[in-house]
């Protein structure tokens, strides 16, 4: 069962109906000596309203969790606004993703935001309009942030400068000079793989490790053009390989099974046109290790991501080969299992992610 935060401020608005075009009538009222062409009709118009979707506790074995926003941006009168430009930021006020809504002034992206995160502020910010900023509070317990917000016009509007003419501002286009782009999505992770696989894990976590730095250029229709996958290992073990799927295409990453190499890799992916963000894999897609470079081994993906492998993800007691941390984590030693240099990780995962977030900081002494 979901559980649905639901709150709704609904004005009541008076539209004057001329010709009889009125639109979003409900109900016609004829006070005395008022004629047909001077009509005044009520009309209910919902200008704000919160649908947010709480998280179910789940083991993703993930320090970094995905939740999916989706907003509405109206005027005062409960018209659509469309190129009002949403950005997502952390509680340290970093730019985390940005999105343009459409025509229906609708957005809808999903991110990965920190599992340890306490809040998230979103800015909205349309010209002409004055600009609005929303902290989430305790973000990381919700799978879904559902809001229609409304802006009210602005007193002193100042013209705007938008040199490539792709609708968004040149102060908020990531890419001022170049209309196919206009913003961008980040995300930093630590991926650390457990290789023993498909035997059951000795629970070490650093048979692999590596930092994903994944960027996603976007335009102002909020699709996606490109995609840049940096990896940098960590720590590696001979010849184990590391790939990545994204929206189905296969990538293999390392090249050299021979050597435990620390060299980074950039995966530069043009998409062949671009894909609306809801119907884009999400990040940090479908990254995969084949354990000793033994095809017969199978892979080890992420027990969360959507793949199209479909041999184990976990093992009989619900634990993944690999798990999602946050960059700068320190992995324990060859063969000493992670529970035990980070005591809080069993009720972490145990909890469904929601409690001891802060595990990764908190070893045994
Ligand atoms: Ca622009
Ligand atoms: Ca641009
Ligand atoms: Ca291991």
């Amino acid at each position: 069962m979901k559980t649905i935060i639901t709150m709704t401020i609904v004005a009541m608005l008076t539209f004057s109906c001329g010709g009889g075009s009125g639109s979003g009538t409900t109900e016609t009222v004829v006070p005395a000596g008022v004629t047909e062409n001077t009509l005044n009709t009520e009309s209910e118009v919902i200008l704000s309203s919160v649908g947010d979707v709480l998280r179910e506790g789940e083991a993703l074995f993930s320090t970094s969790l995905p939740v999916d926003f989706e907003l509405t941006v109206l005027d005062s009168s409960g018209n659509p606004l469309s190129l009002a430009v949403i950005t997502l930021k952390d509680e340290n006020g970093n730019v985390l993703t940005s999105a343009a809504t459409d025509e229906n002034g609708y957005v809808r992206f999903t991110f990965l935001v920190a599992s340890d995160a306490s809040a998230a502020v979103l800015s909205i910010i349309r010209e002409g309009y004055e600009t609005l900023e929303i902290s989430i509070a305790d973000i990381t317990l919700l799978e879904s942030v559902i809001r229609t917000v409304s802006l009210d016009k602005s007193e002193n509007a100042v013209a705007v400068t938008d040199s490539d003419g792709d609708g968004v501002p040149d102060e908020l286009d990531a890419f001022p000079y170049d209309s196919e782009l206009a913003f961008t999505s980040q995300n930093k992770i630590m991926i650390a793989f457990d290789g023993e696989y498909p035997a059951k894990g000795d629970g070490d976590f650093n048979d692999y490790v590596a930092k994903l730095q994944i960027t996603e250029n976007i335009n102002s229709r909020n699709e996606v053009v490109a995609v840049a996958v940096h990896i940098v290992p960590a720590k590696t073990e001979a010849g184990h390989i590391m790939g990545i799927n994204i929206n189905g295409k296969r990538y293999i990453l390392s090249k050299d099974p021979l050597i435990a190499s620390d060299k980074p890799f950039m995966l530069n992916v043009t998409l062949s046109e671009p894909v609306p963000r809801n119907k884009m894999q999400m990040m940090p897609y479908d990254p995969f290790l084949i354990p000793a470079n033994d095809a017969s081994r199978g892979e080890i993906h992420l027990p969360w991501v959507e793949t199209v492998y479909e041999g184990a993800r976990s093992d009989g007691n619900g634990r993944p080969w690999v798990i999602v941390v946050t960059d700068g984590w320190k992995w324990p030693d060859e063969g000493v299992s992670i529970e035990s240099v980070y005591p809080d990780f069993d009720d972490w995962y145990l909890s469904g992610g929601t409690e001891f977030s802060d595990w990764y900081l908190n070893p045994a002494i």
